[in-house]
C-alpha cells in the first residue's frame, strides 16, 4: 500500500520532471513526498498564471512537459494560463484541487465547479476521484499532452486542495519513457501521397516553404535547412517556427503573417506554389488569408489529420511526422531539379535585400530615446550562440519576430501566442528547463507589469534568466488603434488608454535582488547585455526608448 502522494511523486520523478510551478496549497503531501523521494524543484510564485507560463516556457524549451498546479480557488487564474500553452501546442500538465462529492452544493468555501472552463484551453479534461485510479490517469495525462498536436491537459484531484493525495491503496507508479518528451511517436507517410508532393515540389518554378511549430515540436529545423538546399526552396517560418532556420541563412526570408518581415510576406505572395510543414496554417501566419491568397496551389504536411487543407485547397497533403517527411523527400528528392529555381532564387534575393536597404538604417539608429529595432539588431548580434530567446506578444513580437534574426541553429526562439505578459515568466520557466544555456527575453514594459513580482521568485530560486525591457511608458502597439479611434489624431486626454508611469524598472529588480541595468543610449546595450549573462544572476535590462516608435503593418502583396 502507498498513498496517492507517495505514487504522484514517483510518477512526476519517472517522468524526469525537474520542476513544478504552483500556488499553494495543493497536493501539500505529494510536495513533501517529493522532497523525500525525488529532486524535483517546487518553484512556488505569485501567481497561478504565472505558473502556468513557467511551465510552459519550461516545456517549449526543453520539449518535455511542463507541470503546474493550483488550490481550488487558484484553479480558473491556472486556466488562464493554460490558454497561450493551447494556442502554441505546448504540453502543459495542469493539476488543481477539486470538490469532494460529500459537501459539494453546500457552499464550501472558495469553490465551485472549475471543471468546464478547462474544457476550451485543454485536449483532455478529467478529474480523479479513487486514489486507485493515479497511476492510470496520470499516465494518461503525459500521453495526451506530448502525442499528436501537443497541447494542455488538465487533472482536477478531489478535495479542495487535492486531499486525496493521502488516501492509500494497491497501487504502483507508471512512467512510460515515451511520453516524457515531444514526440512520442513518428508517424510514417504515405508513399504515394509524400510522392505527389515531391513531385509538385520539384516541378514548381517558383516554391516557397512556410514551417511553423509542428515542425519545430518534431525537432525539424535541420532536415528542412537540408531540403531546402538541396532544392533550392526558400523559407519562411510562421512566429513559432522561427527558430527552425537561422535568420542569416540564404534561404530565410523571414517570419510570414502578421507579425512579421516585410520580405517573407512578398516572397510567400509571389511564389507559385506553397508548402505547409507543421503550420495550421492560421489567421496569424497567413495574415488572414492575405498571404498567400487562397487559390495559391499548395501542399502541406502535418501530424494532425484536421489541419491538412484546413485552410487552403491542397494539391497533395501528408500525414505524418515533419522529421520523417522530410528525411525521406531528402532521400527520394532530384537534386538536378534545383537549376530550375536558380531565377526564383534571384528574385527572392533581391527582395530580402530591399528589406535591408529599407530597415538598415532603423537598425543601425543611434536615436536616443532608443529604437527598438536597434534593440533588435543588437540581439541578433550578441545574443550567445545557444541562447534561448522569449519574446512577448504585441509589439515585443512585432519587434522581434520582423527585426530580429537567429544567427545559429542552436538559438532557439519562443514566443507568446498571444496573451501579453507571458515572455516574463515563460522566461524564467525556459531557464529552469535549461540552466545551462543563456535565456534572454524581450518584453515591453506593459508585458513586464503584469508578473513583475515574479523577480522575487526569480531571485529566490536564483533562476537566472537575463530579461530586456523595451520602456516606452506606454503599450504604444495600441497608439495606432486609437488614432483611428480618435478619427485620424488623438486628443492629449486620449493617451490616457495607453500610456503609463515611466518607471526605472532597473532599480525596482536592484531593490528586489535581482541585477538591474539601465540602458539609455543604443551604444551601452551590448556591454549590459554581456554582463547581466556573465552574472548568472537574475537579470533585468531596462532600455529606455521612443514611444513614437511603431512598428510597420504587414504587406499582403
Ligand atoms: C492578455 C492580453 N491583453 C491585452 C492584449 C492587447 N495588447 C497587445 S499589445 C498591448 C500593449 C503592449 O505594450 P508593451 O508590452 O509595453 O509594448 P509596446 O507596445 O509599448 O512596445 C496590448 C494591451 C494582449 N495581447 N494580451
Amino acid at each position: 500500500m502507498i498513498t496517492g502522494a507517495q505514487c504522484l511523486a514517483d510518477m512526476l520523478g519517472g517522468y524526469g520532471v525537474s520542476h513544478v510551478f504552483m500556488v499553494p496549497a495543493v497536493l501539500r503531501r505529494t510536495f513533501a513526498e517529493m522532497e523525500r523521494r525525488t529532486s524535483i524543484a517546487r518553484i512556488h510564485t505569485h501567481g497561478e498564471k504565472a505558473a502556468a507560463y513557467m511551465a510552459d516556457g519550461y516545456a517549449r524549451a526543453s520539449a518535455k512537459p511542463g507541470v503546474c498546479m493550483a488550490q481550488v480557488v487558484g484553479a480558473l487564474n491556472l486556466a488562464a494560463g493554460l490558454r497561450d500553452a493551447y494556442l502554441a501546442h505546448s504540453p502543459v500538465i495542469a493539476f488543481t484541487g477539486g470538490r469532494e462529492p460529500k459537501s459539494k452544493f453546500r457552499k464550501v468555501y472558495q469553490e465551485l465547479d472549475d471543471v468546464p472552463a478547462f474544457e476550451p484551453v485543454t485536449k483532455w479534461n478529467a478529474t480523479i476521484d479513487a486514489v486507485e485510479r493515479f497511476p492510470d490517469m496520470v499516465r494518461q495525462a503525459f500521453r495526451v499532452a506530448t502525442s499528436g498536436a501537443p497541447g494542455p491537459v488538465h487533472l482536477q484531484f478531489r478535495g479542495n486542495e487535492g486531499q486525496i493525495d493521502q488516501e492509500e491503496a494497491d497501487i504502483a507508479p507508471l512512467v512510460e519513457a515515451q511520453f516524457a518528451r515531444v514526440p512520442p511517436y513518428r508517424p510514417q507517410p504515405d508513399p504515394d501521397e509524400l510522392g505527389k508532393l515531391l513531385d509538385q515540389l520539384q516541378r514548381a518554378e517558383r516554391p516557397v516553404i512556410v514551417a511553423g511549430g509542428g515542425a519545430r515540436w518534431s525537432d525539424a529545423g535541420a532536415l528542412l535547412v537540408q531540403l531546402a538546399e538541396t532544392l533550392a526552396i526558400p523559407v519562411a517560418t510562421s512566429l513559432n517556427g522561427k527558430d527552425l532556420i537561422p535568420g542569416t541563412h540564404r534561404l530565410s526570408v523571414g517570419v510570414v503573417g502578421s507579425y512579421s518581415r516585410e520580405s517573407a510576406n512578398r516572397v510567400v505572395a509571389a511564389a507559385d506554389l506553397v508548402c505547409f510543414i507543421g503550420t495550421s496554417a492560421g489567421g496569424m501566419t497567413t495574415h488572414a488569408w492575405a498571404v498567400p491568397k487562397i487559390g495559391t496551389p499548395a501542399l502541406q504536411i502535418d501530424i494532425e489529420p484536421e489541419a491538412i487543407g484546413r485552410n487552403y485547397p491542397l494539391k497533395a497533403g501528408v500525414l505524418a511526422d515533419a522529421k520523417v517527411a522530410l528525411a525521406q523527400l531528402l532521400e527520394r528528392c532530384d537534386r538536378t531539379s534545383a537549376k530550375r529555381r536558380a531565377p526564383w532564387l534571384e528574385q527572392v534575393r533581391g527582395i530580402c535585400a530591399e528589406w535591408r536597404d529599407k530597415y538598415g538604417p532603423m537598425l543601425g539608429s543611434d536615436a536616443q530615446p532608443i529604437r527598438p529595432e536597434r534593440i533588435c539588431a543588437e540581439l541578433t548580434r550578441h545574443v550567445p550562440d545557444d541562447a534561448i530567446v522569449v519574446v512577448d506578444t504585441g509589439h515585443a513580437g512585432m519587434w522581434m519576430g520582423g527585426m530580429y534574426d537567429l544567427r545559429t541553429e542552436r538559438q532557439s526562439y519562443m514566443r507568446s501566442a498571444g496573451h501579453l505578459g507571458w515572455a516574463f515568466p515563460a522566461g524564467l520557466g525556459a531557464k529552469c528547463a535549461a540552466p545551462k544555456r543563456p535565456v534572454v527575453t524581450f518584453a515591453g514594459d506593459a508585458g513586464l507589469w503584469y508578473h513583475i513580482g515574479e523577480l522575487e521568485t526569480a531571485v529566490r530560486w536564483n533562476i537566472a534568466a537575463v530579461t530586456v525591457v523595451n520602456n516606452n511608458a506606454s503599450g504604444n502597439q495600441s497608439k495606432r488603434g486609437f488614432d483611428r479611434a480618435y478619427g485620424g489624431t488623438q486628443t492629449p486626454k486620449a493617451r490616457e488608454l495607453w500610456t503609463y508611469r515611466m518607471v526605472d524598472f532597473a532599480r525596482v529588480a536592484t531593490d528586489i535582488g535581482a541585477l538591474g541595468m539601465r540602458v539609455e543610449r543604443a551604444a551601452d546595450f551590448a556591454a549590459a547585455l554581456s554582463e547581466a549573462i556573465k552574472s548568472e544572476r537574475p537579470a533585468l535590462i531596462d532600455v529606455v526608448t521612443d514611444i513614437e516608435a511603431i512598428a510597420p503593418l504587414a504587406v499582403a502583396s
